[in-house]
């Protein structure tokens, strides 16, 4: 038995099971008995008007162009497309560019599969099971070959397998839809999340326009106040914040001046004391003129003091004076503190009389004249910034945090809108697979493929990770690979690619990336990874989200829908 990718590529080619009918020449395959049903001419089928006797079908010897009269033998092998180059010098042609009829030697194949096999494998000594389970292709028995019927066998094994494939498939499709239903919710969550950030931001987009217009009403408005010492009202402001700090200065000098007062009581009391003792004490017997001289002046010294202290200025009434202001003693600053009138507002209190939506648009022309006048040097400005106004400061950081909280949600919102714009396959399959990790081995290394985000290779030898590339899109490609037994393989068809670029730098070469080829499997896998160019890698994947859209049954389709 023999087998190559042409003639494993002839089985996928497999007709139904219908049989070429017994009146038939040998070979012909179902669809083209309508050309053999004269029992006494033929025409090529590819050139009608060469017309040839019944008997000349299958006599081993080439006369239609299109070697449609050798349905059964290998005479027109080298018309065949599926042979191998050949001009044969004895072609009807003279090249093999000829186009046959006929796609090869029908086997029937009873109880499996009917197939065609090429040509030139007719008669030519082995047994083509593969293809002929009947063994029909070695009618001739050349070289003694004799080839068993097979069919039985083969087929029983065949529909075994198929089975398998059927119910992987099946599996598989289950797997996906589960896939597909929770890439579903995960979807309406994000759209959920953008509906919710559209109207924070709307909300914040509003507030923010608010506290602007509050903010520049407030400026304006603040910016024809006269700068004060303590921050408060206009000329009545700075009055009473230049008493308050002088009266805080007086009160502070007079604590001093008790202090002083009460230091020279003290010594006073301790001289007194001294001189008292030395009135009672000294000798007036013994004649010292100087004594006696201290002693009459300190008698009438003392003659002078009066009995009580003089009571016009009591400790007590110092010491309330010395008490700070407050609500409930001394001066309550406060009260003069709190009216923000400002000079210009003094001027204008005559607004008050007028009625509420009067008032308000006179009073916005008012503040536009007054800003228009500062504008124009006419009123004064606050010089400094550090003369802002704790209004103008309250409106400012207000402002600022709306803008802080709006560019917040704006960044938020335009992430999960590119988000729900990503490309995650056909139905947002993959979506479900996002942020999800699956490795394989292969040689010095395991090979790791996250979902949507990056190829690693990681050394088993613990030197370290590469990066193999970050995800770009989804591409489709078309591939054709031999089927393997293990069911492990790409096979032939159209494939999804994710595409992983821009990865860590080759060693005097580009950046490393790495196509992922999808395959159908009933489990996420990495098959195979192969480094198939320096730093070009490629892996190969079996995932159910690469499965066919396969309708779960009684479920209506999308055109249905
Ligand atoms: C490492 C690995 C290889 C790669 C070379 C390039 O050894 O990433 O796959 O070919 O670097 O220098």
């Amino acid at each position: 038995m023999r087998r190559t990718g042409a003639l494993a590529l002839l089985g996928a080619i497999a007709h139904g099971s219908l049989a070429a009918s017994e009146s038939l020449p040998r070979g012909v395959g179902p669809e083209f008995a309508k050309f053999f049903e004269s029992k006494t001419t033929f025409a090529c089928i590819g050139n009608p008007s060469i017309t040839l006797k019944a008997s000349q079908v299958n006599d081993n010897s080439c006369d239609c162009p299109d070697g449609s009269d050798e349905p059964g033998t290998a005479a027109c092998a080298n018309i065949d497309p599926l042979s191998p180059e050949q001009p044969l010098p004895g072609s009807v042609t003279g090249t093999t560019n000829t186009t046959a009829a006929l796609p090869g030697f029908w086997c029937v194949n009873a109880g499996h599969i009917g197939n065609y096999l090429p040509f030139m494998y007719v008669n030519d000594g082995i047994c083509d099971y593969e293809l002929c389970c009947d063994g029909s292709d070695e009618y001739a028995h050349a070289g003694g070959v004799r080839c068993e019927n097979r069919c039985d066998t083969i087929g029983k094994e065949y529909r075994r397998l198929e089975e398998q494939r059927r119910q992987n498939k099946e599996r598989s499709a289950k797997k996906r839809r589960t896939l597909v239903k929770e890439s579903r919710e995960l979807r309406r969550r994000v759209e959920v999340k953008i509906a919710n950030l559209k109207t924070e931001v709307r909300d914040l987009d509003a507030k923010k326009a608010e506290l602007q217009a509050k903010f520049e009403e407030v400026e304006r408005s603040e910016r024809g106040k006269v700068v004060k010492s303590e921050g408060q009202g206009g000329k009545l402001g700075v009055l009473v914040g230049l008493a308050k700090s002088r009266v805080n200065e007086l009160r502070n000098t007079l604590d001093k001046v008790m202090d002083q007062r009460d230091d020279l009581q003290d010594k006073v009391d301790q001289l007194e004391d001294i001189l008292t003792k030395l009135k009672e004490e000294y000798n007036p017997n013994f004649n010292d003129e100087g004594v006696k001289a201290a002693v009459k002046a300190w008698e009438d010294y003392a003659a002078g003091q009066p009995s009580e202290p003089k009571g016009d200025l009591a400790d007590s009434d110092i010491m309330e004076v010395l008490k700070e202001d407050s609500e409930i003693s001394g001066i309550n600053w406060a009260e003069f503190e709190t009216g923000e009138a400002s000079d210009v507002d003094v001027v204008y209190n005559w607004e008050a009389y007028l009625p509420a939506q009067v008032r308000d648009y006179v009073h916005q022309k008012l503040n536009l004249l007054r800003a228009w006048a500062i504008e124009n040097g006419i009123l004064a400005d606050n010089p400094t910034s550090g003369g802002e106004s704790r209004l103008v400061t309250a409106a400012r950081e207000a402002l600022d945090s709306a803008k802080n909280a709006h560019a917040v949600k704006l960044g938020q919102l335009e992430e999960e809108q590119r988000e729900l714009e990503k490309d995650y396959g056909p139905d947002d399959v993959f979506r479900a697979l996002k942020g999800k990790c699956i490795s394989g081995e292969a040689g010095e290394y395991d090979y790791e493929l996250c979902w949507f985000d990056k190829t690693t290779q990681k050394s088993k030898k613990g030197h370290g990770n590469t990066n193999m590339g970050n995800f770009v899109r989804v591409d489709k490609v078309f591939v054709d690979e031999e089927e393997r037994l293990d069911g492990k393989g790409l096979g032939k068809g159209q494939r999804l690619v994710l595409r992983y670029e821009n990865g860590q730098g080759c060693w005097n070469g580009p950046n490393r990336r790495t196509d992922v080829y999808l395959g159908c499997a009933e489990t996420d896998e990495v098959w195979r990874t192969v480094e198939a160019e320096k730093c070009v890698y490629k892996m190969e994947v079996g995932s159910p989200a690469a499965c066919e859209d396969v309708q779960e049954p009684g479920v209506p389709t999308k055109d249905e829908l």
